[in-house]
């Protein structure tokens, strides 16, 4: 889950005025590109900036607005600014940030998969502008939002589960016909007629039915 976590430093400074959240404060920009959960240690904050290792990890807040692009209508409405994120920092009781401390949160990648719900079908969405979410992290002159513990369930009269759909997909986004616009296309084929793409999901059960989706441009 940590892989593909990379991390830039930015001081944003209040000349970027296209958001009241980065106007002022040590900030650190954090790059996502699998959606899951995300973890921080002391040791890797520390290194990005200094200034996290020595402040009340209480005060630590996370901003950001998940991957999707914005909605294509302009009417269609969206956040104005950048929005908080509920997080979770082990060890801030203490008010100090110390080794064996973290900070963890949900990181969206900027494709979405999701579940048609006339059709009941999985399926994907490409970003055609970001194959990165960024997340930003700050420290706040007030305690940030965290998670709210929940009590564990018993699991009673809920059904065991023994399997599940996967989804795959394959678009590799190579090509713009005509040079505009977010359609992309995948492999060209031109005289060869055929390529072989493969697909391993873990645990695959053989009896089970495989479904498979494909598109073309001739
Ligand atoms: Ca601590």
């Amino acid at each position: 889950m940590m892989t593909r976590l990379f991390f830039l430093i930015c001081f944003l400074l209040s000349h970027l005025s296209f958001s009241q959240a980065l106007r002022s404060g040590t900030w650190v920009k954090i790059g996502v590109t699998q959606t899951g959960p995300q973890k921080l240690d002391y040791e890797l904050i520390a290194r990005i900036s200094p200034d996290f290792a020595n402040a009340d990890p209480r005060r630590f807040r996370l901003y950001g607005n998940g991957g999707t692009p914005l909605p294509q209508p302009n009417a269609t409405a969206r956040p104005t600014d950048l929005i908080e994120n509920a997080i979770a920092v082990t060890g801030e009781a203490d008010g100090r940030f110390d080794r064996g401390d973290a900070l963890l949160f949900w990181g969206e990648s900027p494709h979405v998969i999701r579940q048609d719900s006339a059709t009941g079908r999985l399926g994907h969405t490409i970003n055609p502008y970001s194959d990165t979410t960024f997340y930003f992290l700050t420290i706040g002159t007030e305690p940030g939002k965290r998670l709210a513990n929940r009590a564990a369930g018993t699991g009673a009269g809920l059904p065991v589960l023994s399997s599940f759909t996967h989804y795959a997909y394959r678009e590799t986004e190579q090509t713009n016909r005509v040079q505009s616009g977010r359609e992309w296309l995948g492999e060209f084929f031109g005289v060869t007629t055929e390529q072989t793409f493969s697909f391993d999901p873990p645990g695959l059960l053989p009896s089970r039915p495989v479904q498979i989706t494909s598109g073309g441009l001739a």
